[in-house]
């Protein structure tokens, strides 16, 4: 076994993680790759897949929210600074598995793992040289230049907190049509051609905005590039793998060993 790798499933409220993350595992296993999940979501509730490690079996969500009063949000929260007091213990559970392979489903509320210390925190705790985002972009909010450029700044800003490698997915995209399916591809391939719809939509505040984001998006040579997944066939998993492992094995296969 190599060291392992972590891939961190982040995105918006029902961008499609857990959906990824359990049809990540299974694919795997269908190669005879070695691969476990961890759920992270102490209030996940109708997870597609049984977790081999569940942050569930330390903190409750209900149980957060009886005991101190609070609503589901301030729950989460407090839930979210707990986690980071348990990662010993998450760390000890995974080990245990000796696996190459470790799908980290993170909470529903994005900011909860970006935005604040904990989500940092784990994943240097865990093991920050072997790690990586794996960052899904619903499609339903970036069918349009000025959502596909707000998904990616929010995509760019998860970078920017998190300071890990990358790897931009767009989940659910068997929900496309095909005009759509190419239209964002795209964009994705080459940030002019969203430039140019941008130029041709009516002059406003937003359209200067969206130029300005553009031009951060080029300056700092960020990746824009979208991987397409879905969850029919194992669409688009063969891509996010050999990705993964380009960043961290120069592209061998596990298979090979
Ligand atoms: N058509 C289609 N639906 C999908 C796909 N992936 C997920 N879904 C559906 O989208 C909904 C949300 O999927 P989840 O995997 O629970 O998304 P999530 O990001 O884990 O959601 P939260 O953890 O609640 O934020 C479910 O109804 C899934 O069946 C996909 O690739 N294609
Ligand atoms: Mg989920």
């Amino acid at each position: 076994m190599k060291e392992e790798i972590f891939v961190y499933f982040i995105g918006t409220a029902g961008s499609g993680k857990s959906t990824l993350t359990y049809n990540f595992q299974q694919w795997m296993s269908l190669r005879g790759l070695d691969a476990i999940t961890v759920n992270l979501d102490p209030g996940a509730e109708n997870l597609p897949y049984e977790p081999d490690v569940d942050i569930r079996d330390w903190i409750s969500l209900k149980e957060i929210m009886d005991s101190y009063g609070l609503g589901p949000n301030g729950a989460q929260i407090a839930c979210a600074d707990m986690i980071a007091l348990n990662t010993s213990d998450i760390k000890k559970s995974i080990e245990a598995f000796k696996t190459d392979y470790i799908l980290m489903d993170t909470p529903g509320q994005l900011e909860l793992f970006v935005f604040r210390e904990a989500g940092k925190y784990i994943i240097k705790f865990l093991n920050p040289n072997r790690s990586i985002i794996a960052y899904l972009l619903d499609p339903s909010l970036a069918k349009t230049a000025s959502g596909f450029v707000s998904q990616l700044l929010l995509s760019i800003s998860t970078n920017f907190r998190l300071g890990h490698s990358q790897i931009n997915i767009l989940s659910k995209a068997d929900m496309l049509s095909k005009q759509e399916l190419e239209q964002i591809n795209s964009w994705s391939d080459d940030t002019d051609n969203l430039n140019d719809v941008i130029m041709g939509e009516e002059a406003s505040i937003y359209r200067e905005i969206s130029e300005g984001i553009l031009h951060l998006i080029s300056e700092f040579g960020t990746q824009s590039k979208l991987y397409p997944t879905g969850k029919q066939d194992f669409y688009g998993i063969e891509d996010i793998y050999t990705q993964i492992q380009l960043q961290f094995e120069g592209g061998e296969d596990l298979m090979s060993d």
